[in-house]
């Protein structure tokens, strides 16, 4: 079963959003559309029945509207983590009183860190991207508290991509969306598999939400192949996003 969700804290982008990590090369993103992106985005949450938390651009920290990177929370617990980018640590602490109003917190410390963006949540299940922002001591921290609540979880190398959710996601129905370089990781076997074409790869990052998944513009053959499993697929434009290294799950927390 995947947790059904009835929120989403959302960040709005800062002015300064370009002074944001990216190592796309698609060129400079314009800021007044990815603020109708990142509205349209708020919108469609709001559509499927979350309750939106809208909280202010932080002008310290210009990638602080990905704040999926800053919490992993599940049904029992938020993980406050400790971003792996120097620039965004600090991003972290201005998300846990929030989270603190619907769960219990609990922070990853150093020298671990976790990038949410590193987490995938299927049921009670995680796995957890050792990448560039998550190192194995985070890994092992959120591990272990996850399992506190009765979770299970592993890892798996990140060779390819900024996060683990760049290229693999949890669509339900035991099924995990990935790139072609992902999938024959041995901590993927127990999944049924839907391979993203290569010239597809940024859909891998499609989210789930409740039961429809809303998925990147443009990519029409991923589209197709999504719909076998029988959802409601929702696009939205995410062009000045993916300029700056994001995507759909980064834009939210979900609980
Ligand atoms: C960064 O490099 O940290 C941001 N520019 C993009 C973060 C994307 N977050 C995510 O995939 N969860």
């Amino acid at each position: 079963m995947t947790a059904k969700f009835s929120h989403a804290i959302v960040r709005k982008p800062g002015e300064n959003f370009a002074h944001g990590i990216t190592t796309s090369n698609l060129g400079p993103a314009n800021y007044d559309l990815l603020l109708k992106q990142h509205e349209a985005y708020i919108e469609r949450l709001k559509s499927l029945g979350l309750e939106v938390i809208l909280l202010e651009a932080l002008p310290k920290y210009p990638d602080a509207y990905f704040v999926e990177d800053t919490a992993v929370v599940t049904p029992d617990v938020a993980v406050i983590t400790n971003p792996g980018a120097t620039s965004r640590q600090g991003e972290e602490i201005t998300i846990d009183p929030v989270l603190a109003k619907y769960r219990k917190t609990v922070r990853i410390k150093p020298p671990g860190t976790v990038d949410g963006g590193d987490v995938i949540e299927a049921g009670t299940h995680f796995i957890i991207g050792l990448s560039e922002r998550t190192n194995k001591e985070g890994a092992e921290q959120l591990g272990g508290i996850l399992e506190k609540y009765g979770n299970t979880w592993t890892t798996v190398s990140v060779e390819a991509g900024l996060h683990l959710k760049s290229s693999v996601n949890y669509v339900g129905k035991n099924t995990l969306l990935l790139t072609e370089n992902f999938a024959d990781c041995d901590p993927f076997n127990s999944y049924a598999k839907i391979v993203l074409d290569q010239v597809e790869q940024y859909a891998g990052n499609t989210l789930l939400i409740n039961d429809c998944l809303l998925t990147p513009k443009g990519f029409t053959n991923t589209k197709i192949k999504l719909q076998t499993l029988h959802r409601p697929i929702m696009e939205l434009d995410m062009s000045e996003i993916q300029k700056m290294d994001g995507g759909l799950t980064c834009l939210s927390l979900r609980f």
